[in-house]
């Protein structure tokens, strides 16, 4: 058993926390997890009540929720130089939390049909749609990476995030995000990552009874 164990399932999140550990390049053992099967069950619980994907459990520490993993995975595996220096991560945290919170946020709520009514939009943490996709697209303006001068886990969860957004059609595909979306995933630990999740992908289909 590896010190550092992945649960998931190959079309969850859990692909963004896959392409980290790619990055990071220890052995992992990984456990694929059913929706409303093994990831409500009791096993799984233990590690993460909410019943969800990904987790990890390194050295018997559990980290839930993608972007905490991706920080955590960058500290505890500094040689992977994922990280900026302690003094250096001012836009470090601030694009990652962004991304995490109020984009998603943002994006989910655009996916359902919601939208607030105008005069509640001050009670939302995004605000708008608009201006939270406007504040994304500045961060990422006449940048080569959105944290520093080198690719960092910021770019891999904001990367992943635009990623996913522009390929669900919740985003506008200006050239500020695809551009950004394709030079931050035209990497070797990228591809070995999707290649994984789409042979078990295959595979859980190639299972599924006719
Ligand atoms: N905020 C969580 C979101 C996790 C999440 O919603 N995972 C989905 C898959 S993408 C899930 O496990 N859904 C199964 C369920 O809720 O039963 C994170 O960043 O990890």
């Amino acid at each position: 058993m590896a010190d550092l164990v992945f649960y998931t399932n190959p079309q969850s999140r859990g692909a963004t926390v896959r392409w980290m550990l790619e990055e990071i390049g220890e052995p992992y053992d990984t456990e694929i997890l059913g929706y409303g099967t093994s990831m409500k069950a009791a096993p799984y619980l233990a590690v993460n009540p909410m019943g969800k994907v990904p987790a990890i459990v390194h050295k018997g520490k559990v980290v839930t929720e993608v972007a905490a993993i991706c920080l955590y995975l960058a500290d505890a595996f500094p040689a992977a130089g994922l990280a900026p220096a302690p003094a250096d991560r001012a836009d470090y945290y601030r694009w990652m939390l962004f991304t995490s919170g109020p984009v998603e946020a943002a994006f989910t709520n655009r996916s359902m049909g919601w939208e607030a009514p105008a005069e509640r939009e001050v009670m939302l943490g995004y605000g708008t749609y608009d201006r939270t996709i406007a504040t994304l697209e500045k961060a990422l303006a006449g940048k080569s990476y959105i944290a520093g001068d080198r690719f960092t886990a910021a770019d891999l969860f904001v990367g992943a995030t635009i990623n996913v957004m522009l390929m669900f059609k919740l985003l506008d595909p200006t050239p500020a995000f695809t551009d950004y979306a394709a030079r931050m995933t035209d990497r070797e630990a990228y591809r070995r990552a999707r290649d994984i999740d789409a042979r078990l992908i295959a595979e859980q289909a190639a299972a599924q009874p006719a």
